[in-house]
């Protein structure tokens, strides 16, 4: 396929004219007659939900419709604004519509999956309000637990905020022979933190988001400077302009698009899936009553097996698979999930946190559990889980010489390597051979930042699953390094990594099956959408 020509045909000026004609934007990469499992035609749109009580909030969110497949390939979200979660089985044909009822450009993303460039919502892709671009990829991943969220540049934070994410959940074979549990013993947690307003609706930086226009006078035009002070609510401004680069933080804990409400469990194993899908805080889970967690799976699957750890770090995007057995715990007896303090979080001495009271790294309650009666069953993880190959470094090609990827701040902007985002730009260090293996290494030195302030940032890198191969952290940084490093969860396949300050992290990457351009970046949507993204292209 001839890249430019393809760029010229499906880029956004282009996905743009073909909205105007209401042709809709097929991916070029969908083969013409072949085979579709499933299709489901997802909208993007404003709508008001209950996210707690009192007046509705107004949100941006995906509703879907399945047109082929099996029932359980699309499942409504109960309750609050997610959009429905997508169930398929690994080797399934896919095809997905997306079309965008916002008054704004949206793509879609799908998370960790494995797919063609012009499938993954690069932002060249971005639709226009009323066009429909066209998704069609066999699902090539692993079983895991992956998730769909927009991706248009510079303002993935807005609208994933405004509430559009949904899960994409794949099974396999190898999972299916595991008996792991299922149904109401299946659950999947997504964790958000937002601001609201007294009338329920959310802040995001400078005003409201949703559909609705933005009610300025009641966000404090006038509040220059207001949000400075740790106020709710960020006027325009100095605050404001700096939440916007460091990162919106919420006070308000959501799972599943609503405000967090106790969860009744059976005495019985349950699987927990555990998604952070918080535009910039991170999470270090554990059990209140500091019983261990047994991990069994993280972003791109299941564990070789299962694990145990006192607390799991979960940085924006990161994914992580619990094994509970609620029979541990009495009859009646209620346990919450929390977020633990630590150090080295975003802080600025209470200037930054998008109007947030909750500092990032300060300690709070997540969600609380029920457990119900039943009969005591003891049930143990199965102890071998997946089949995991060994990550070895020596298949990368610059084996000895590891690219280095430093995040960067220069004047208000991000970048990496002191370079921005560019739509189609990718340099010779981010140019790959398909077929080869490469290591990189993402440093987070605080290169270029204001008063060496350093804040953690979570890597993510699009169209494939990487693996974790080295840590190490500066002196300086040691100490806050120890409240989180116990929390990591490196064994199994990646797509996002959290960097603590002052550390380096080294991951294994292979470039298989397609060409073109892709995106890495972090996932801090605040740091993304003001330059921390770059492309890497992939050539044959
Ligand atoms: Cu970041």
């Amino acid at each position: 396929m001839n890249h430019q020509r393809r760029l010229l045909l499906l880029g956004s000026a282009g996905a743009a004219a073909a909205a105007s004609i209401g042709a809709p934007v097929v991916a070029a990469t969908a083969k013409a007659g072949a085979q579709i499992d499933v299709h489901i035609e997802l909208h993007a749109v404003p709508d008001q939900v209950s996210v707690r009580p009192g007046t509705a909030t107004r949100v941006w969110r995906y509703r879907g419709k399945l047109l082929r497949g099996d029932t359980t390939a699309l499942e409504s979200s109960a309750g609050g604004y997610l959009g429905p979660t997508i169930r398929v089985r690994r080797g399934q044909r896919v095809r997905i519509d997306l079309v965008n009822g916002l008054p704004e450009s949206t793509i879609i993303h799908w998370h960790g999956l494995h797919v063609p460039d012009d499938m993954d919502g690069h932002p060249r892709f971005a639709i226009g309000p009323g066009a429909r671009y066209v998704y069609e990829f066999t699902v090539d991943n692993r079983a895991g637990s992956y998730w769909y969220h927009p991706h248009p540049h510079g303002r993935t934070g807005k609208q994933v905020y405004a509430g559009l994410a949904g899960l994409f959940l794949v099974s396999d074979d190898e999972e299916a022979a595991l008996d792991l549990p299922s149904g109401a013993q299946d659950l999947a947690l997504v964790i958000q933190d937002r601001n609201l307003d007294a009338d329920n609706q959310f802040v995001y930086l400078d005003g409201n988001t949703g559909a609705a226009p933005q009610r300025r006078g009641m966000m404090g035009e006038g509040m220059m400077g207001g949000g400075m002070m740790g106020g709710r609510m960020m006027g325009r401004g100095m605050g404001s302009m700096m939440a916007g680069m460091m990162g919106v933080l919420g006070d308000q804990m959501l799972v599943n698009g609503s405000l967090a409400s106790p969860r009744h469990v059976e005495r019985r194993a349950h699987r927990l899936r555990l998604f952070n899908a918080s535009n910039t805080r991170t999470l270090k889970l554990a059990w209140r009553d500091q019983t261990p967690l047994t991990v069994i799976g993280s972003d791109g699957g299941l564990l070789a097996a299962p694990i145990q750890r006192d607390y799991v770090m979960l940085a924006p995007a990161e994914r992580v698979e619990l094994w509970v057995d609620f029979s541990h715990w009495p009859p009646g007896s209620g346990l919450v999930l929390r977020s633990l303090a630590f150090e080295g979080g975003m802080d600025m001495g209470g200037m930054m946190g998008g109007g947030s009271s909750l500092p990032d790294g300060a300690a709070f309650d997540v969600l609380p559990f029920r457990v119900g009666g039943g009969t005591e069953r003891n049930e143990s993880p199965p102890a071998r889980l997946s089949t995991i190959t060994t990550a070895e470094p020596r298949m990368a090609v610059n084996y000895a010489r590891p690219k280095v990827f430093e995040m960067t701040m220069g004047m208000m902007v991000w970048g990496i390597n002191g370079e921005s985002f560019d739509m189609l730009g990718a340099s010779e260090l981010e140019t790959v051979k398909l077929g080869t293996h490469e290591i990189w290494e993402f440093r987070n030195e605080g290169r270029g930042s204001m008063m060496g302030m350093v804040m953690p940032h979570s890597m993510h890198v699009h169209g494939l699953q990487f693996r974790i191969i080295g840590r190490s952290v500066s002196r300086r940084f040691a100490d806050e390094y120890g409240s989180v490093k116990a929390g990591f969860v490196d064994e199994g396949w990646k797509d996002t990594v959290l960097v603590m300050p002052g550390e380096r992290v080294r991951v294994l990457l292979r470039f298989s099956d397609f060409t073109g351009l892709f995106l890495y970046h972090c996932h801090m949507l605040e740091h993304e959408d003001t330059g921390l993204m770059r492309n890497y292209r992939v050539e044959a």
